[in-house]
């Protein structure tokens, strides 16, 4: 099939889903297109059935906002028609859903049919997708799709509860690829975060206010009174610096390094004895998927999508969002010896290979093939 991919081409949760798709997709013969406004960070390496767009969004003097979704449609309608394409798979629903809505009806109109199917990630319906300025676009354009797929059961029902949608929303989960993340620790890597065999706790996320960043360092805090250990902060963000700054008031800065954005993230997660996701919010949790996959028990809330991947007392453990005490004393219970720390684990492992790649790929090929 020759499939069209548009998403966020940043480190963010939806677009590296959207590129590992892509990947994997070209790796079984299909020919895959992605349309976004920079290269994908996932998208390296040379895959000769990856062909990438550049969407340009030309300023005019006149545009306080140029626009973008005017410019990402006129991208759809070009790529579409010059490469036959069969099918456009568009992830995250802002602005893409509504831009491939337009290229769509362009193209019906030249005699092309082109079927649409959105994926959606999380914040594009439970945060921003819901504003008011942005929801009755968002709606329109979901029930505009030809099919529409959410990454856990959560996600699908807060999209039943916040829109009126006609349609089915059928779940696919994020994956993993488990080969890929299950990697032997790099000792001399592990010497330099802690070189007295500290316990290493990480966090990987934008650092965005949803993420609770702060509560990561109240509840390395509380670890490291009891535990010998070292905190890695992966990615960045605003809420890089109020955490820094946390960090430094608690006395535990020394302790704690932001190593920012990363690509090589399985051979940072293979180092890891415990991943933190203390957030207010997530659809689904896709850097606790890629931790449990590198055997990196998880500490995280119990919302949204989260309780679906991480089962408590086996994989890590859960609590309610901002609950620092429980998330800590479910922490030092995971560190506390080694005997311990092994069977989570390997349970974390073990669990994250019902998500892996090989499995979930098919899902989609099928849904494909019932529009080609
Ligand atoms: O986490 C973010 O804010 C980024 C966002 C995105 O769309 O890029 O992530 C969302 O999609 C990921 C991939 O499906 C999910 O794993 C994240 O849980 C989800 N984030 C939220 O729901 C906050």
């Amino acid at each position: 099939m020759r499939i069209g991919i548009v998403c966020y081409p940043t480190f963010g949760g939806s677009g590296v889903l959207a590129t590992e798709l892509g990947k994997a997709l070209a790796q079984k013969g299909h020919h895959i297109h992605f349309i976004t406004y920079q290269q994908p960070v996932r998208l390296n390496g040379f895959i000769p059935n990856i062909f990438y767009h550049e969407v340009q969004v030309p300023t005019y003097p006149l545009f306080d906002y140029p626009p973008y979704e005017t410019a990402l449609a006129s991208s759809m309608v070009d790529v579409i028609k010059n490469n036959n394409l069969d099918l456009l798979h568009v992830h995250y629903a802002i602005p893409h859903a509504s831009a491939a809505f337009m290229a769509k009806k362009i193209l019906e109109l030249e005699g092309k049919k082109i079927p649409v199917i959105t994926t959606l990630h999380g914040t594009d319906i439970t945060l921003v997708g819901k504003d008011k300025t942005y929801a009755p676009v968002v709606a329109f354009s979901i029930n505009q799709s030809d099919a529409i797929t959410a990454v856990s059961n959560n996600l699908r029902d807060e999209t039943y509860k916040t829109f009126h949608i006609e349609k089915e929303i059928e779940v696919i989960p994020n994956f993993v690829d488990v080969d890929r993340f299950a990697r032997k620790p790099i000792d001399a890597f592990k010497k330099v975060i802690a070189p007295d065999g500290e316990r290493i706790i990480l966090h990987a996320s934008n650092f965005r206010k949803i993420k609770r960043v702060k509560d990561v360092v109240r509840i390395f805090n509380e670890i490291n009174k009891a535990i010998p250990s070292k905190l890695l902060f992966i990615g960045d963000g605003p809420e890089r610096q109020p955490a820094e700054e946390l960090s430094r008031e608690l006395g535990v800065c020394d302790e704690v390094r932001f190593v920012g954005k990363q690509e090589q993230m399985e051979d940072i997660m293979a180092i890891g004895d415990l991943f933190l996701l203390p957030s207010e919010y997530e659809s689904f949790g896709l850097a606790a998927l890629e931790a449990m996959a590198a055997g990196v028990p998880v500490v995280s809330t119990n919302v949204g999508g989260l309780s679906e991947i991480n089962i408590p007392g086996q994989t890590g453990y859960t609590a309610n969002v901002g609950d620092v005490a429980t998330m800590s004393q479910d922490a030092l219970k995971i560190l506390k010896d080694d005997t311990t720390l092994k069977t989570f684990k390997s349970n974390a492992a073990e669990y994250a290979k019902k998500y892996d790649i090989s499995n979930i790929i098919p899902y989609y090929e099928k849904l494909y093939e019932r529009f080609v």
